[in-house]
């Protein structure tokens, strides 16, 4: 039986990269007096590398900080989680399509809901605050709250053991190929939602690979029981 559906955040509750996490990545290269400005593109590559902080580090050892880098990538992403922050509070975050009616349904039916995400807790509890209310997401497991980040599994096996359910009663909802390997390592039957960012990914072991969560794919309660009805069976076939 379905009892929980863990979300992503980034990507999936609300497409928060290209104009919210971007822009105040680039805000803090200049607050920092660095000439770097990461263009969409280059961002969309820069994402398989998961958490802001590892994010920056990699991308100024590529340009030759080598013995700053860390050092340097600490203070730029405290820069950037505040002005990624102010964005969320002043109301510049939405819920994707859709979104909201799944959350509705889900906890109508009974089914409890969690995030499990890489992102920093500073900014992700107002912008859960912001999109869903407080206490909708029961369980809220961020990159601050483990030593591994995706596609490592640790965020969603934390998500689990603080539910107190099994792999195997909960399913993922995940936007990306490095968030979906990090749910199914946990055991989690995952459904992905792309977005312009992840469309052209390869999905391997999904229950479905989705565009949006509203319209004629529309994602509900039941759907959700379906998906993870049939990903359970395939786990034990
Ligand atoms: C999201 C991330 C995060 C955000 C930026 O991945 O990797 O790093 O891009 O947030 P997922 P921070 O959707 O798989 O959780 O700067 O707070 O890391
Ligand atoms: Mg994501």
């Amino acid at each position: 039986m379905l009892e929980a559906v863990i979300f992503d955040v980034d990507g999936t509750l609300s497409d928060t990269e290209r104009h919210g996490h971007l822009p105040a990545f680039n805000a803090a290269f200049a607050a920092h007096g660095l000439d770097i400005v990461w263009t969409p593109d280059e961002y969309g590559h820069l994402l398989t590398i998961t958490g802001g902080r590892r994010r920056i580090a990699a991308d100024l050892r590529a340009r030759g900080f080598a013995a700053t880098a860390d050092d340097l990538a600490v203070a730029i992403h405290r820069t950037k989680t505040q002005l990624f922050l102010d964005r969320v509070l002043a109301g510049g975050v939405a819920p994707r399509p859709g979104v909201i009616e799944l959350v509705t349904e889900l906890l109508e039916a009974g089914v409890r809901t969690a995030v499990a995400t890489t992102g920093s807790r500073a900014w992700v509890d107002p912008l859960l605050h912001h999109i869903v209310g407080d206490g909708v997401m029961e369980v809220v497991v961020t990159g601050d709250d483990v030593q591994q980040l995706k596609p490592h599994p640790e965020v969603y096996l934390a998500a689990l053991q603080r539910l107190g359910v099994s792999a195997r009663s909960a399913m993922a909802v995940e936007d990306s190929a490095v968030g979906l390997q990090a749910a199914c390592a946990a055991g989690l039957t995952t459904v992905v939602v792309t977005n312009d960012y992840t469309v052209r990914q390869d999905f391997p072991g999904a229950a479905a690979v989705l565009s949006r969560f509203d319209g004629r794919e529309r994602l509900g309660a039941d759907r959700c029981r379906e998906l993870h009805h049939h990903g359970s069976a395939a786990a034990l076939s």
